[in-house]
């Protein structure tokens, strides 16, 4: 199973920059809108300095980290609810992501210019959500009318779905996301047969220059409306890290000092992904390798185990647990046991972030 980050905005925002900076692969990037029709997918792998300890502690031959998904869609204008622009497209391409990574322009560049003309991010933010929960209102409204009929006739799981469905529209009209709603479990699953993209969560990425980088006032703007919102933003130099991404790694080192920067904006970009995602960690040392796994929170041991083999989870008999923090500091997993710190734990366990887990499984 593997996690999907959708990349969204403006057209011309660097979003194509942006994914390319993230996984070198070289999508095409123009300084004219709607550039990117088809969707550019890459898979990157999560920075852990977990692993880059557990690398150290047992040079293993293979040191595999965890990855993620990103997807590069077409910019969105105003009216892509009712089909503007690639309006249809683009909320086909990102209805089964599972995060939004909304990428704002703050930078000015002569030669790509701005699709509204002038610079101003805290109204493209809002150009690209009015979208968002316009496109979601219709296919809540589409939906109201199918179970409307089922409710008055007194069906009681219509019923009940259409209170939710009342309170999310309420909700959107107002200007709010249904992610901020405190939606239950319960409500949730009457919301499935509308899959919305206002409940996934969000990030924004300001595309800045370096001027806007140290105090600019276009970045400025874009930070106070998220610290209002609780919408984390990281500020990456769009095309100064597409750049980077081009070098070869042992010279990126001296790049990003020369410019002021101790790491890539790309490599906060995909943790902090990755936490809002909602996932876990959890580690194996299987002979030669030393290998990084995600689940989502919650997930029980045997359902952990099937990521690594589905023998595994068919066959599980019981997970031998380390945290981190021990076997970084007993040296072994031999020295873990011998400290009394390894946990044996059956089916009901749920994994952890960060722990070293063996699995015992029949075959
Ligand atoms: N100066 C400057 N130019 C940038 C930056 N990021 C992107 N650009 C330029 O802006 C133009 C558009 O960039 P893209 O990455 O193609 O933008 P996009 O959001 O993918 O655009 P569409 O696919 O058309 O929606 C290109 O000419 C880029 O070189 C940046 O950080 N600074
Ligand atoms: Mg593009």
């Amino acid at each position: 199973m593997s996690w999907r980050c959708g990349i969204i905005g403006l057209p011309n925002a660097g979003k194509s920059t942006i994914f390319n900076a993230l996984t070198g692969a070289g999508a095409e990037v123009a300084p004219y809108p709607f550039c990117t029709i088809n969707p550019n997918t890459g898979v990157v792998a999560v920075p852990d300095a977990r692993l880059e300890a557990l690398g150290k502690l047992f040079k293993p031959e293979k040191l595999t980290p965890t990855a993620i998904e990103f997807v590069d869609v077409a910019g969105l204008i105003a009216g892509a609810s009712k089909g503007e622009g690639l309006g249809i497209q683009f909320l086909a391409h990102i209805r089964d992501v599972d995060l939004l990574v909304h990428v704002v322009r703050c930078f000015t560049a002569p030669d790509s210019p701005h699709p509204l003309s002038e610079l101003n991010p805290v109204r493209d933010v809002e150009v690209v959500e009015t979208e968002l929960l316009l496109a979601d209102l219709e296919i809540l409204g589409r939906q109201r009318q199918k179970i409307e009929k089922k409710a008055k006739s007194g069906e009681k799981p219509a019923q009940a779905a259409l209170i939710v469905l009342e309170r999310v529209e309420a909700g959107l009209n107002g200007g709010k996301w249904a992610k901020d709603l405190k939606l239950s479990l319960e409500d949730k699953e009457h919301l499935k047969a509308t899959p919305l993209l206002t409940l996934k969560p969000c990030l924004f990425v300001a595309n800045v220059s370096e001027e806007e980088l140290h105090g600019g006032p276009n970045y400025r703007d874009l930070k106070k409306l998220a610290a209002r919102r609780e919408v984390p933003v990281i500020p990456i130099v769009g095309d100064l890290e597409a750049e980077l991404a081009e070098l070869p790694p042992e010279d990126r080192g001296d790049f990003l000092a020369g410019v002021g920067l101790s790491e890539p904006g790309i490599e906060r970009l995909i943790r902090e992904s990755y936490r809002l995602l909602g996932l876990v960690t959890f580690y194996t040392i299987v002979g030669t390798e030393v290998r990084a796994w995600t689940v989502p929170q919650g997930t029980p041991a045997p359902k952990a185990a099937g990521q690594v083999h589905s023998d595994m989870e068919k066959g599980f008999i019981r997970a031998e647990v380390m945290s981190f923090d021990d076997l970084i500091k007993w040296g072994s997993p031999a020295k873990v046991k011998e400290a009394g710190r390894l946990h044996v734990e059956g089916r009901d366990y749920l994994v952890k972030d960060g722990e070293i887990l063996l699995f015992r499984f029949q075959r």
